[in-house]
This record gives structure tokens, sequence and C-alpha cells, in this order.
């Protein structure tokens, strides 16, 4: 199977030569919480995937809602003046749960269709206004989008750039509010309301008119798991609604109760004219995206009178519509995202509290069911080690090793892991962190 690999696939974010050396990892099965490779080790998925499977693995309900929409309609599309029932479905129950008068979906296949039609959008709605000037959007830098070349423009990943000539035009990136890396010596609540003025200098140096939306992940995910501090999302929200700039939170990960809310957006009270969803909106059973569009905006798009000439052969998917309904109902009829809120998330924060007495780690860091643990050389000083990625590398391979998924972001372990966890399962998950954590510290010779 590695030499297949090697032989015939290129898979992404990889360094081909250093992969095809080592092999990749071979996961056949998965259970639960669990999944399982090809040498019978059972891995702890402290990832759900990749911040996808909130409903955990082996559910025969979301099999079954797949199988039997393929027998009725495996295939149509929303084109051409046509519609199916599992897509209509779908957008009225999503009107329903989305926060606000996000009451209209247009559908994509992930999270970067979501993004690349976000950019389009919000360039034809102003243009639609009769505001053509308003092209530029603001984003951050360490932000994740995706990697379509709109997404990945919109991505603040200087490597990413790198390769591609991106970003694309009229698209600009501030700064983060990631107080641990760029705050320190600052308190939080002050450190995040420079962030978030970083906003106002931007659009007031570009000038309001040029302006089309600012675009933000609530919690940025694949940058570290970046919360920001309370002061934060206040302060940009006042800012959008000021120069009346369309506010678009990215909640691919944290939507469908991440952070125990339906959505991030209810977890910080903002207020989005358009919110991009994917991952967890199937439990990545089968590939989805959804960008909600306000009344107001979809009030303009309708006005203009125009086709609004973007879309995918795969937007509204019978079958990912059929599962995604499936996976909204089972997360609402087994309470699981109240469980998450009430329980597991209260449950988890106490605990990985308790991960920040380690000599390893500088911070630890949760919301609902995403939290990070910051890796550091010197306890005292927070000092980082000499190479970045030194420690992430090493303490994530070691993870693996003790049966527990965890990713690294640079110097920084995330998890994210699959909502249906049991109290149980989330101790066996910190004690294998722990342990992992301790065996890192000895392999870094930190005491
Ligand atoms: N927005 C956000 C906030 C994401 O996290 C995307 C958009 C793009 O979604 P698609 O479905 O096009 O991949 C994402 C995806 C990682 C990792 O290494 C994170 C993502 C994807 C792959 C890897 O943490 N997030």
């Amino acid at each position: 199977m590695q030499q297949l690999s090697a032989d015939y696939c290129l898979p992404p974010f990889s360094n081909y030569k250093q992969l095809n050396q080592t092999g990749p990892r071979i996961i056949e099965r998965a259970e639960g919480v669990f999944v399982f490779d090809n040498k019978g080790n059972r891995l702890l998925d402290g990832m759900a995937g990749l911040w996808c499977v909130n409903l955990g693995y082996g559910r025969d309900e979301l099999v079954e809602a797949a199988a039997a929409q393929m027998r009725q309609l495996p295939y149509y599309n929303l084109f051409f003046q046509s519609t199916h029932p599992p897509a209509m479905a779908l957008s009225q129950k999503l009107a329903e749960l989305c926060p606000g008068d996000l009451n209209r979906a247009f559908f994509t296949g992930s999270g970067s269709e979501c993004n690349d039609t976000v950019v389009r959008m919000a360039r034809h709605y102003w243009t639609s206004k009769g505001h053509p000037d308003k092209q530029v959007i603001i984003s951050r830098h360490n932000a994740y989008h995706g990697s379509t070349m709109a997404g990945a423009s919109l991505g603040g990943m200087d490597f990413m750039h790198a390769q591609g000539g991106l970003p694309l035009p009229n698209i600009e990136h501030i700064d983060q509010p990631y107080w641990f890396g760029e705050g320190q010596g600052q308190d939080p609540h002050s450190f995040g309301l420079e962030r978030a003025a970083q906003l106002e200098q931007k659009i007031l140096e570009l000038g309001e008119d040029k302006v089309a939306a600012f675009i933000a992940e609530p919690i940025q995910g694949a940058g570290g798991v970046i919360i920001p501090p309370d002061s934060y999302w206040p302060e940009i929200q006042r800012i959008c609604d000021k120069y009346q700039i369309l506010l678009v939170a990215d909640e691919v990960i944290c939507g469908f109760g991440r952070t125990g809310n339906w959505f991030a957006s209810q977890t910080f009270n903002i207020n989005p004219d358009l919110m991009c969803l994917a991952k967890g909106i199937t439990s990545g059973y089968l590939p989805l995206g959804a960008v909600m569009v306000s009344d107001e905006v979809a009030q303009v798009l309708i006005d203009a009178d125009t086709e609004f000439a973007h879309g995918f052969t795969y937007s509204g998917h019978p079958a990912a519509c059929a599962v995604a309904l499936k996976n909204i109902e089972l997360l609402e009829s087994e309470g699981h995202v109240a469980r998450v809120g009430e329980q597991l998330a209260p449950y988890l924060a106490e605990q990985w509290a308790k991960l920040a007495e380690h000599p390893l780690v500088g911070e630890a860091r949760s919301c609902g069911f995403v939290a990070a643990l910051e890796l550091v050389a010197n306890k005292q000083t927070m000092g980082r080690f000499a190479k970045s990625r030194q420690a992430g590398v090493v303490c994530r391979d070691i993870c693996i090793g003790n049966g527990i998924i965890m990713r690294a972001c640079g110097d920084t372990m995330i998890i994210s892991p699959p909502l249906v966890m049991t109290i149980e399962e989330i101790d066996l998950m910190l004690t294998l962190i722990h342990r992992s954590l301790d065996q890192t510290a000895s392999a870094l010779g930190v005491k």
C-alpha cells in the first residue's frame, strides 16, 4: 500500500520525497472515536478526522440516508431551473438552525469552494448595490480558508502564498489575535482591542469605498486553535457595523457544535452577513459545504435581476444533502451540542487546564471541544525551541506511538475530538496526552 502511494498518488500537503521514504499510515477502519490501522493499532482520534467527524465513526443511520437517497435520485443539480427535495429540505433546516437572518444557502462541495463563493458573492453584492469599487476582502495572517486560489489567498499562510503567485489581487491581511504567540507582556484585553483596531486602520488606509468584506474564523483552527481575547469580537463587530462592510464568519471548523453551541457566532455573539459551513455539516461522511446568506444580502442579489454566474456540479448534491439532514437530526435528537456545551466542554476545560502544569507546556487553552497546548523550551521565560516545529513534530509522533492522534501546528499541539466522546474517553485521551508530553520532554531534554 505504501508503495502504491509512492508510485501512484500525490497526497495533499505532503513533502513527497520524505513521505515516500517513511510511507503513509494506512487507516483501514473506524468505530466511535477510534480509527484502526492495518497493523491492528487502535488510535483515539483526537482530531475527528480533519476537524469534521462530529458524530463519530460507524453511524449506520448516515450510511442508510446516503444509500436511500442514491437509490431514489443519486445525482441531480440545482442549475438551469431545477431543484430536488433533499437540497430544499436542508436549506430550510439550515435557515432554522443558523443565527440571525442567515436564511438562504448557496451549496458547494467544500469549505474552499465556500470561500471562493464568498469572494464572488461579496463583490457581486456591492456591484449590484452600485458600488463596483468595493472589491477588497480583508483577512488575517495565519488564517486558513482553504486551498483553492481564492481560499489560499484569503488564508494568511505565507508558505502557501509562496507557491502559485498568491494572494490574488484585492485581498489584504491584518494581524491575528494570537495572545500567547504575539501579545505576551500585554494584558489580553487590550491586546484583543489592538488587533481588532487594525481592521479599522486597514479600512481607513484602503478607503471605506474600496472594502467589501472582512472574513475570519471565530476561532482559528489550522492556525493553531487561536481563541481570541474576549474584547476582540465585539470590537470587530462594531467596526464592521460602523463602516458597513460585510462580516463573513468562516465556521467550517467551528460550526455544528464544536464550541458547545450550534455555531461559534452564537458563542462569540457575532452577527455575520455570510457564514461558511462544511466539515461537520455531514460529520465528514460525504463532502458538502454551504454559504449561508443574510436576508439583506440575498435581497440585493434577487433585486439585481441578473444571473449570479457561479456554481459547481456538486452544489447541493442530493446524497450529501440527505446525509447532512440525517446528521443534523441525530445531533439534535441525541442532544450532542447541548451535552458538549453543558457537560463535556466544562469537564475537558478543567482537565485540560491541568496540563499547563507540565514542564513542557507554556499555555493550555480550550473552548468547547477544541483545545491547544503551547510547547515551550523554557517555562520561566516562555521561550520557544530554537528550530520552529522542533517539538511539535516529535510530540506528534510520540502521540501516535501512544495511540492518540493530535495535530502539531508548529510547536502548538491541538485537538478537535468527535462530539460523541464519553467522560471515560476524555480521561483516556488526557492520560495518553500526558504520557506523550512526558516522553516528549525526555526526548527533548526538558526537565
Ligand atoms: N475554512 C476553514 C476554517 C477550514 O478549516 C477550509 C475553510 C477549507 O475546507 P476544505 O473542505 O476545502 O478543505 C478549512 C479546512 C489542518 C487542515 O491541517 C485544516 C483544514 C483542511 C485540511 C487540513 O488543520 N481546514
